[in-house]
């Protein structure tokens, strides 16, 4: 019987068809970092004052910007177990001399000092990571960017390239001093071809302007996530991200032909290539497609986009267990086919913290108990066919048990507060309290494993949830606690990266390893992997200026 309703609920919900534009931007990730009188951000739940006290341990903004000074991994530093750095010794301060060239180069309101700009861009959106820096630089051209890297060079002062700073693994801020080089200015659209569908345009354009401008032209990017508002087209080919789309699209080293990029020594290299096929030696572009600002600055990128489809349906739906949600993907995979656009899921507990934290946010089934929820979406060109066949997969799915209830999108409105619960996750998250995020690749059957291990590990002194793409075999685990503790942190690490090792996952499977696993790299790639990647790096990068600290093994990278 219910069943029954749950069908009828479904077909009621479909009755009337929908086109999707670009999704409105309700969970815009931008992080103000507006500190209220009372210290209180209004975004996280950290109390902070301008002199750097964070979750009330004090964090020293002036500590290591001297020679040989060690700074505590911020993701720590609530804790005992917190991890030392020390600062590369061979590094350069910044004096008044580099600030004068600096403000020749770029003039005098792109060289920033102002303290609020400051304590903004040291720090990231989780505000677990804050850096010391005193100057960040907004080149506006290339040729600015080539000359800015050129005299740090020479004077082997670090950088950090800053892109939306949305990034989840502190890779976006400095670990010391280092100068920070934000990409915001340079936001033009240089060309866009109608009809290869290939944009060409600026790596300081925001990811969410870019899918109005191709929406206009009768395009989609073919990279989506909840950053959207904030991060920019540069930090995502840097970090390779990964997003709602990728089930269908695939990942940017398919879908991004070509880049330009500045390297260390100021070389432009021009790979701002228009071809679909180019089997003209060693492909360059994709050592800097997810190295995280460790071997250049992407200063330009040129991505295929595929043209917009007029079709697109949003599914919510419930399962009962985790094994239903694994069929349904491969049901769906077969069934859906070519129409399939993504395939995302959440437990009940990221659901529950996403309804208890966010404003306006409201599950569309009728309260019951559900374990997972996922959302499938199709993007199609014929309405009636790719209707009828999501509405049969559906029907099919819910007479076989793999769906216990479901509501289909019937308007833009809907589809967006459908994707508003997805993808408000993060934000619930952080609104919720201190958070530990793991971002693993693993075998789709085994993955839901791992959360309930860790719900058996930890206990009640914290939440564990499970969510992600799980058409990408994503998943994304999150532990919730109201406070940063030690003794929690070693409840799950290093438990939770041998897990995935052993069950041959990734570490990170979209979000880069950043300060927070360049230490852990050995948990995904070989000893020879990780050799030849450091000899790349100090190939191209011999004086280690480019987002020190970061990505690659301390042993190796300042040796
Ligand atoms: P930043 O955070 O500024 O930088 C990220 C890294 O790239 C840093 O190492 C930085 O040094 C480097 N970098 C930035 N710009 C450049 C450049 N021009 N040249 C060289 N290096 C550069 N990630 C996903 O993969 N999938 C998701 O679904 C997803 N969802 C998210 C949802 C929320 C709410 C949030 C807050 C984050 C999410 N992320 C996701 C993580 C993050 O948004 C992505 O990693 C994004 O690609 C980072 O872009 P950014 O411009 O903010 O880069
Ligand atoms: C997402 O898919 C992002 O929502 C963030 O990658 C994941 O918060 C996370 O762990
Ligand atoms: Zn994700």
């Amino acid at each position: 019987m219910e069943r029954l309703k749950a069908a009828r609920r479904l077909i009621h919900y479909s009755s009337s068809k929908f086109l999707l534009g670009p999704r409105s931007n309700p969970t815009s990730a931008e992080h103000p970092l507006r500190l209220s009188s009372s210290g209180v951000c209004y975004w996280c739940p950290y109390i902070a004052d301008k002199k750097g006290r964070f979750g009330g341990t004090l964090w020293d903004p002036t500590a290591g910007t001297g020679l040989g000074k060690t700074i505590r991994i911020q993701n720590r530093l609530f804790g005992s177990l917190a991890a030392t750095i020390q600062r590369n010794p061979s590094f350069s301060t910044l004096n008044s001399d580099d600030i004068s060239y600096f403000k020749g180069v770029l003039g005098e309101k792109n060289v920033i000092q102002d303290e609020d700009w400051l304590l903004s861009a040291n720090t990231d959106w989780m505000r677990k990571y804050n850096g010391s820096s005193k100057l960040l630089l907004q080149p506006r051209r290339t040729e600015e960017v080539s000359r800015v890297l050129k005299y740090c060079n020479s004077r082997s002062l670090a950088v950090v390239p800053q892109g939306g700073n949305t990034g989840l693994v502190g890779g976006s801020v400095p670990v010391f001093d280092e100068v920070i080089i934000n990409m915001a200015s340079m936001k033009n659209v240089v060309s866009f071809d109608k009809v290869s569908g290939i944009l060409v345009c600026e790596a300081g354009c925001i990811l969410e302007n870019l899918i109005s401008f191709l929406d206009n032209q009768g395009f989609v990017m073919p990279l989506d996530l909840g950053a959207k508002g904030s991060c920019q087209i540069g930090g995502n080919v840097s970090t390779n991200a990964g997003g709602l789309r990728l089930v269908r699209y695939g990942s940017l080293h398919g879908n991004v032909l070509g880049i330009e990029v500045v390297l260390a020594n100021g070389d432009v290299l021009d790979m701002l290539g228009t071809l679909r096929k180019d089997n003209t030696g060693y492909d360059l572009k994709h050592l800097f497609i997810g190295s995280e600002g460790s071997l250049g600055i992407i200063t330009k990128v040129s991505i295929l986009t595929p043209p917009k489809l007029s079709s697109v349906n949003l599914a919510f739906l419930a399962c009962k267990d985790y094994s239903s949600c694994q069929k349904l993907l491969l049901e769906a995979k077969r069934r859906l086919g070519e129409v399939l656009s993504a395939f995302e899921f959440l437990d009940n507990q990221s659901l529950d913290l996403v309804l208890n934290h966010l404003e306006g946010v409201r599950n569309p089934l009728p309260p019951s108990m559900h374990n997972f929820y996922a959302l499938i979406e199709t993007t199609g060109s014929d309405e009636s066919y790719d209707k009828e066949k999501l509405e049969a997969f559906l029907l099919r799915s819910m007479e076989g048990g793999l769906i216990s209830d479901g509501v289909l999108a019937q308007d833009i409105n809907q589809a967006s507060s459908f994707w508003r619960i997805r993808e408000g996750v993060a934000e619930a998250l952080m609104k919720a309290g201190a958070v530990y995020k793991y971002d693993l690749s693993l075998p789709v059957e085994k993955m839901y494993n791992l959360v309930e291990e860790m719900r058996i590990r930890l206990g009640d002194s914290s939440k564990v949830i499970g969510y992600g793409h799980l058409g990408d075999g994503n998943l994304h685990l999150n532990i919730s606690t109201p406070q940063y503790d030690d003794m929690i942190l070693a409840q799950i690490e290093p438990f939770v990266y041998e897990w995935t090792s052993k069950h041959r996952g990734s570490i990170s499977a979209e979000h880069g390893l950043g300060l927070m696993k360049a230490n852990k790299i050995f948990y995904s790639k070989s000893r020879e992997s990780v050799q030849l990647m450091a000899s790349i790096k100090k190939l191209m990068d011999p004086n280690g200026i480019l987002n020190p600290y970061k990505v690659l093994p301390h042993s190796l990278s300042y040796s």
